[in-house]
């Protein structure tokens, strides 16, 4: 029988912010190295390039951007980052990616401006890579204050949050929760997260024959 051709899973973790997504993303990490698998970790946005450069002078407040403008840069950032990312698919390497298109979607139809209606936010990540898996990291506002501040970056403050939180939860609806948007209970124990994540992303880890998609096919 002919070998049949295996790819690294693609797996995205979103987040609000508190919601112990950094931690959750290098616990995955490690548990892919401790299980022998070729593993990388993406972060967008990636602030190195020069398009994130821009990104990060605008999220520090050392710049001003029109809200369209920096949307798209938000996704130019994702899209120059995209071959190399089914490179390593390609390659059996498992990626998973700190934040995604989800967050694009989230933070700039949170701003609710009449001209970047949720499809307007949706539309320039149109054929990026499909994860195979997404998991949400859902914290309770009280868990959130409970976890202490929020940084000084724009967006980190409780309104902009709960108001992210409302076009999260409409893309986990439309995404489905049959298989590739599972929201994961983030207010628990850090390991507790940690294990669920473990858990969840079990079918695609040792390497998936699935063709990679496309969002939002
Ligand atoms: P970090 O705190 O994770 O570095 O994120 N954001 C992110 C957007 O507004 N659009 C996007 O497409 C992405 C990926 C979320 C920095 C902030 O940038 C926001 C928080
Ligand atoms: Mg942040």
């Amino acid at each position: 029988m002919p070998e049949r051709k295996q790819r690294g899973a693609f797996i995205v973790i979103e987040g609000l912010d508190r919601s112990g997504k950094s931690t959750q993303v290098s616990l995955l990490e490690k548990r892919c190295k401790d299980a022998g698998l070729p593993v990388r970790l993406v972060k967008f946005p990636d602030r190195t390039t020069p398009i994130g450069k821009l990104i990060d002078s605008y999220l520090r407040s050392d710049s001003e951007m029109d809200d369209h403008a920096i949307h798209l840069l938000f996704s130019a950032n994702r899209w120059e980052l995209a071959p190399s990312i089914i490179e390593s698919l390609n390659a059996g390497t498992t990626v998973i990616c700190d934040r995604y298109a989800f967050s694009g979607i989230a933070f700039s139809a949170a701003k609710n401006k009449p001209t970047m209606s949720y499809e307007w936010c949706r539309a320039p990540d149109i054929y990026l890579p499909a994860p195979d898996i997404t998991l949400f990291l859902d914290v309770s506002p009280e868990k959130a204050r409970e976890r202490g501040g929020y940084g000084a970056e724009r967006y980190e403050n409780a309104e902009m949050q709960e108001r992210v939180e409302h076009v999260f939860e409409r893309i986990g609806v439309e995404i489905g929760d049959g298989s590739r948007w599972f929201a994961v209970d983030a207010d628990r124990e850090k390991e507790a997260v940690a294990e669920e994540l473990w858990e969840r992303v079990q079918p695609y880890v040792k390497g998936t024959e699935k063709p990679l998609q496309r969002l939002w096919e």
